[in-house]
């Protein structure tokens, strides 16, 4: 199974009919919604990168329907069906791939760093293997608390050949931290395929020597993957140890939108596209009469019109403004000055005039800027405006000649 589209038939039960609809709507607009994030791509409305994970929706919403709304999802950056699978409104996806204010993440991160704190769906990462030890740390968190928040770290099969996938696994399983990893094999990592990359392509074993038993599930049947990583929860939950799961699917798209896709045959796309997970769970539905055909046509249509009102949201929302360009970023103080800025000056040895600044700006920091933000934002100041009055000020007070640094 794990490199071949066939599947190995298992006894699935199906969730009650409520839940088994869900599951259905949320593939749909996953499915919908990433179809038309392609053509705002390609229409220009889309900034930077865009991964689709299309034909990966099983994979998406079988693992994540099998957490409980405390626990932790982290993804890569191939993530749109993270957050939606997760609750966030598909307005808020369509606007953050637009760059847009409303964005989930307020347009500051585009398609790669979807975010939603209160979803506890913790984004949406460019680095490669680089959520991995993010998800231990917050793994390490919830022990710490001692609550009973168990951690879906999601990556690719591409990942599991990171030096971080290592170290994690290893720290994960040494500390014992309720973190289930999650690899989704969906056969490449960009124009490489699993066998030319990997020494290991029984991916559910790459954790074994580190401590980290391993499960399979089959990713194209959402059935499959609810099931398996529903136990895993329930294990690493229960167990406080940390379980791997390989999760094997396929991506119907290129790597990324610009992707000539001379690494793999057309014949194998449709292979793999008969075992398609929407249409299969749709069917499965149908015929076990759980939807009928009119109710399966509905769901498409409610889906469509949900993405149309999505993009037309996102087009609705303003580009975040100008003057906030450097809120929530840190930047080296001889590019920009002001409060946020990172010292850099007074490091360089024998500089005196560069430490006279920054003890300036340290002095700065460590009374009156803070206060006067803090006052600002209890007065009830829009934030940005006090933030770039207080920076204005700090910075020319600071630094005596207006420079901080
Ligand atoms: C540390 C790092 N190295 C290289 C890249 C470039 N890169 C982006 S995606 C990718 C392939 C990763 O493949 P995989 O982990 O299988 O995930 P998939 O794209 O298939 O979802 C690479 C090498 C990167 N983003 N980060
Ligand atoms: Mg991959």
């Amino acid at each position: 199974m794990p490199t071949s589209p066939e599947s190995s038939p298992r006894s699935q039960q199906l969730p009650e009919p409520e839940r088994a609809r869900e599951w259905l709507e949320t593939m749909t607009l996953i499915r919908r919604f990433e179809e038309r994030a392609g053509e705002m791509y390609a229409r220009a409305k889309v900034g930077g990168f865009l991964h689709l994970s299309i034909g990966e929706e099983a994979t998406i919403v079988g693992s994540a329907r099998a957490l409980r709304e405390q626990d932790y999802l982290i993804s890569t950056y191939r993530s749109h069906g993270h957050a939606l699978v997760r609750g966030t409104p598909p307005e808020n996806v369509m606007a953050e791939l637009f760059g847009r204010v409303d964005g989930c993440s307020r347009g500051r991160g585009g398609s790669m760093h979807m975010f939603d704190l209160s979803r506890r769906f913790m984004g949406g990462y460019g680095i490669v293997g680089g959520n991995l030890p993010i998800a231990a740390g917050i793994a390490l968190a919830s022990d710490y608390k001692g609550s009973e928040e168990v951690t879906l770290c999601t990556f690719g099969d591409g990942a599991s050949n990171q030096g971080t996938f290592g170290e994690t696994l290893n720290l994960a399983a040494l500390w014992r931290l309720p973190v289930v990893f999650m690899v989704t094999n969906n056969q490449f990592g960009m124009g490489t395929a699993l066998g030319r990359h990997s020494a290991v392509t029984d991916l559910q074993r790459k954790g074994e020597s580190l401590g980290v038993p391993g499960l399979r599930c089959d990713g194209m049947d959402v059935l499959d993957t609810y099931a398996v990583v529903s136990e895993a929860v329930a294990r690493v939950r229960e167990e406080r140890r940390p379980l791997l799961i390989e999760a094997v699917t396929y991506r119907f798209r290129g790597h990324s939108m610009a992707d000539p896709e001379q690494y793999r045959s057309k014949d194998e796309v449709a292979r793999w596209r008969e075992r398609d997970p929407l249409p299969a769970f749709a069917e499965l539905l149908v015929r076990e009469g759980v939807i009928d055909a009119d109710e399966r046509e509905r769901v498409d249509e409610r889906a469509i019109a949900r993405v149309d009102a999505a993009v037309q949201f996102a087009e609705d929302s303003p580009f975040p403004a100008p003057a906030s360009l450097y809120d929530d970023v840190y930047v080296l103080d001889a590019e920009v000055r002001g409060w946020y800025s990172v010292e850099t000056a007074g490091d360089r040895a024998g500089d005196a005039l560069g430490e006279e600044r920054a003890d300036a700006r340290r002095q700065a920091a460590n009374d009156e800027i803070p206060q006067q933000l803090t006052q600002a934002l209890a007065a009830g100041e829009d934030s940005r405006e006090s933030a770039a009055a207080v920076a204005r000020d700090g910075a020319a007070g600071a630094g005596g000649d207006g420079a901080g640094g």
